[in-house]
């Protein structure tokens, strides 16, 4: 049985990738940092019915000592990386945390694997936001980055220190450059889950309107059920390589405003305010994957669209409130 360390294992990409290898037939260890509220921090293994079949270690991506302990104990075939400060707007609020997890984190992890186990597979969760201001109309493997946050500049550095890590000492080292995915895990500060709450709270007659910031950035969103076999696809390849994972589609945040909102029945212009503290300082204003490198060496598509990941969104957000108010 092979065994997989997943750093992050308690968001929302760790929650599904922990299921999705559970399912494969791996021993699934995840880090789990040290919290005030630890009956909390399992929520998203429990709801997908997986937290009794993961170990946990404590461990931090500051503390590569922690790390280090943590590799000779559990001796991983294969380590996914996506443990990170990954909400961008907190990013201006938190630039130093941002690139000391974001960033050096990464290498932390990459630096225990190379002086414990440099034969593990590793992944880098590597985004997007590297595109930021785009060079490019579709954004591919060729694209030149342009990073338009400090999360973007921090991932952008562990990307290139995965790089060079495979280069410098022929690690097993593959970047997956993911554009957004969302779920019912998705955490709730991120625009998608924010309005699939918000057009939830309105049908239950728990609240009249909803607040965002700027509606017409555009992204590429897929689910991160799809985007997780992706992950696991490119350390099943005899050569490391680095992949966008996209679904080649982009609409604006008020189509999926346009979109939530009717599939209850409702027109979002109807109950959309807007927050002028929700405007980024730097935005990125539009992302389109190319992700046919990842088609054709991993066979990789997405599944879900944008359409069908709203309502589902929409539906486990409007199960959630019910069960609260029934509490
Ligand atoms: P989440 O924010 O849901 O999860 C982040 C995880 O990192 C949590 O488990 C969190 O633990 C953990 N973490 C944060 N700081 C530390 C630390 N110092 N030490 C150890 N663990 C820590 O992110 P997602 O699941 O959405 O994304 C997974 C990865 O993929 C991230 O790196 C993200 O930047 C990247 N990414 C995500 C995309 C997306 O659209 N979702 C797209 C492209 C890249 P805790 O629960 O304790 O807070
Ligand atoms: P993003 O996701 O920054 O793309 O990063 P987010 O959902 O936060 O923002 C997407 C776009 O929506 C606009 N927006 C708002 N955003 C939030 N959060 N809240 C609002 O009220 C709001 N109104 C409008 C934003 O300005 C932005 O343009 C996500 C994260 O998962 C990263 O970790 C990951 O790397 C990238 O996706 C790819």
């Amino acid at each position: 049985m092979p065994t997989a360390l997943i750093t992050g294992i308690t968001g929302q990409d760790g929650a599904y990738l922990a299921r999705f290898l559970l399912e494969k037939g791996y021993r699934v260890v995840g880090l789990l940092r040290r919290s005030a509220s630890s009956e909390m921090v399992g929520e998203r293994l429990r709801w997908l019915g997986v937290l009794d079949r993961v170990e946990l270690v404590d461990a931090d991506l500051l503390d590569l000592s922690s790390l280090i302990r943590v590799v000779q104990m559990v001796e991983p075939d294969e380590v996914y990386n996506l443990a990170a400060q990954s909400f961008v707007a907190a990013s201006w609020q938190q630039p130093i945390l941002t690139g000391a997890v974001t960033g050096l984190g990464a290498v932390n992890v990459l630096e225990a694997l190379r002086i414990v186990r440099p034969q593990a597979r590793f992944y880098q969760a590597s985004s997007s936001e590297m595109f930021g201001r785009v060079c490019d109309p579709i954004q591919s493997e060729k694209t030149r980055f342009y990073p338009r946050s400090p999360y973007a500049c921090a991932k952008l550095y562990a990307h290139s220190m995965t790089i060079n890590y495979r280069e410098s000492y022929g690690m097993h080292a593959s970047c997956g450059i993911l554009f957004n995915h969302e779920s019912p895990l998705r955490g709730i500060e991120f625009v998608t889950r924010r309005i699939t709450d918000g057009v939830a709270r309105i049908h239950l007659g728990l609240a009249r309107d909803l607040t965002l910031g700027n509606l017409d950035a555009q992204r590429d969103w897929g689910h991160a059920n799809d985007y997780v076999e992706a992950m696991w696809l490119m350390l099943q390849q005899s050569k490391p390589d680095d992949y966008v994972v996209a679904t080649g589609r982009t609409i604006s945040v008020r189509e999926f405003c346009r979109i939530a909102f009717q599939h209850v029945g409702l027109a979002y212009g109807d109950f959309i305010g807007l927050r002028n503290d929700l405007v980024r300082p730097a935005e990125v204003d539009l992302l389109l994957g190319d992700a046919s490198h990842a088609h054709q060496i991993l066979g990789w598509q997405a599944r879900t669209q944008v359409e069908a990941l709203a309502a589902e969104m929409v539906e486990a957000d409007i199960a959630r409130h019910r069960t609260r108010l029934a509490a």
